[in-house]
């Protein structure tokens, strides 16, 4: 697993976190603090200990409690991923703008997030599933990348890390915190996060 993170300055509101469950599930996770400054900051930090605090009883149950638990912070956008590799399945549940994409050899298949803001009034919280195969990645970004709709090359082939760097280089908006996660999924147990900070 592979993570390039690049805040703007006076930014850091874009943060990931990843977890294993007692069941052999994996979650994964890609938050965007709303904002740049301190307040975002903050609402990510609120947000990941949440995240990881709470049950893995279900995925709605979990995106549910955080949604409650963030109500005192300016809110966020997220997007969570459950790893299911017995069934070589992945749920997802993701409200506002965190992108979410399976990369295969036979394509770029993009999810999609509800509508809202973590934390903030109501929101849908809705569940959806994608198979996957051996050699799938998994590719996360918050709105500080704007990938076109084809997808990107970087993200097809080599070392994760590689393709999180180049993808961060080649479609950083500029204006916004950048975070990209890049994963393959059947060698989630060998987590190694990289992260490159730019001021
Ligand atoms: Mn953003």
């Amino acid at each position: 697993m592979a993570v390039v993170n690049r805040p703007m300055q006076g930014g850091g509101a874009d943060a990931y976190g990843v977890k294993r469950c007692d069941d052999g599930t994996w979650l994964i996770t890609v938050v965007d603090g709303l904002g740049h400054g301190a307040r975002g900051a903050e609402a990510a930090h609120t947000y990941l200990r949440l995240f990881r605090e709470c049950s893995c009883d279900s995925l709605s149950a979990l995106m549910s409690a955080i949604h409650l638990g963030m109500r005192a912070t300016v809110g966020a956008a997220c997007m969570i991923v459950q790893v299911i590799p017995d069934r070589q399945q992945l749920l997802y549940a993701g409200i506002g703008n965190v992108s979410l994409a399976l990369i295969s050899s036979s394509g770029f298949r993009r999810a999609q997030s509800a509508r809202g803001i973590v934390g903030y009034r109501q929101v849908r919280i809705r569940e959806d599933v994608l198979a996957w195969t051996p050699g799938d990645r998994l590719m996360l970004h918050t709105d500080g990348i704007a990938l076109p709709p084809e997808g990107a090359e970087s993200l097809r082939y080599g070392d994760p890390i590689v393709s999180a760097k180049e993808t961060a280089a080649a479609y950083a908006t500029g204006k916004d915190d950048a975070l990209v996660l890049v994963c393959t999924l059947e060698h989630l147990e060998a987590v190694r996060i990289e992260e490159e900070q730019h001021a």
